[in-house]
């Protein structure tokens, strides 16, 4: 069965008022991540080594591989994607529930401190990626970020609890080439800190 693109969990002006208008995310999920989806599933089908094969398993066997470079940026993205609808909020972005309040606190020193983290590795990826919030195999919360379509599944940096896409195209009608300003603003007034709870298990 081919990858398909699963719908926002909003409308695409639910976070309009957020700063993410709707032709960003019009453009970013029906034509970027369609893309994506696209291309994925005409490698799958070019490769018998790659079907009946998951989205993860495609991810890791394709990680580090010259060889699969392009499918590894599109199923990277795919996933990416996937978890960047669902870590942003419409009603809850940027309320931090308690429980996920006091381990960041306690990973980080503070709230602050974590945000500024996360800015700071957004806005330290050279061009396009991503920035992360993982729980890191040590049971530590971590920051990390990747290029490309690369993510902490690949690297095995942790499992992913919230990412932010950092390409221009998530940006730019609404911050121009203003990436810090975007970042806080996730940060602050869109990121789905319940669904990163949920992830922390
Ligand atoms: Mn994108």
């Amino acid at each position: 069965m081919a990858f398909q693109l699963p719908p926002l969990p909003y409308s695409t002006n639910a976070l309009a008022a957020r700063q993410m208008c709707q032709e960003t995310l019009e453009l970013h999920h029906g034509k970027h991540h369609q893309a994506y989806v696209t291309a994925l599933n005409g490698f799958v089908e070019k490769n018998p080594a790659l079907q009946g094969k998951s989205l993860e398993d495609i991810i890791k066997l394709s990680y580090n591989n010259p060889d699969l470079a392009p499918v590894f940026n599109n199923a990277g993205q795919h996933w990416n994607h996937i978890l960047f609808w669902q870590a942003m909020s419409p009603t809850e972005g940027g309320k931090i529930p308690g429980r996920l309040e006091q381990k960041l606190i306690s990973d980080f020193g503070s709230v602050a401190a974590f945000k500024e983290a996360f800015k700071a590795a957004g806005v330290g990826q050279f061009g396009s990626g991503w920035a992360w919030l993982v729980l890191a195999p040590d049971g530590k919360l971590k920051v990390t970020k990747t290029p490309n379509g690369s993510n902490p599944l690949a690297t095995g940096e942790g499992k992913a609890l919230l990412g932010c896409d950092v390409w221009e195209h998530s940006y730019y009608l609404d911050f121009r080439n203003r990436r810090p300003d975007y970042l806080q603003n996730w940060l602050d007034n869109i990121a789905n800190y319940e669904f990163a709870l949920a992830q922390l298990g």
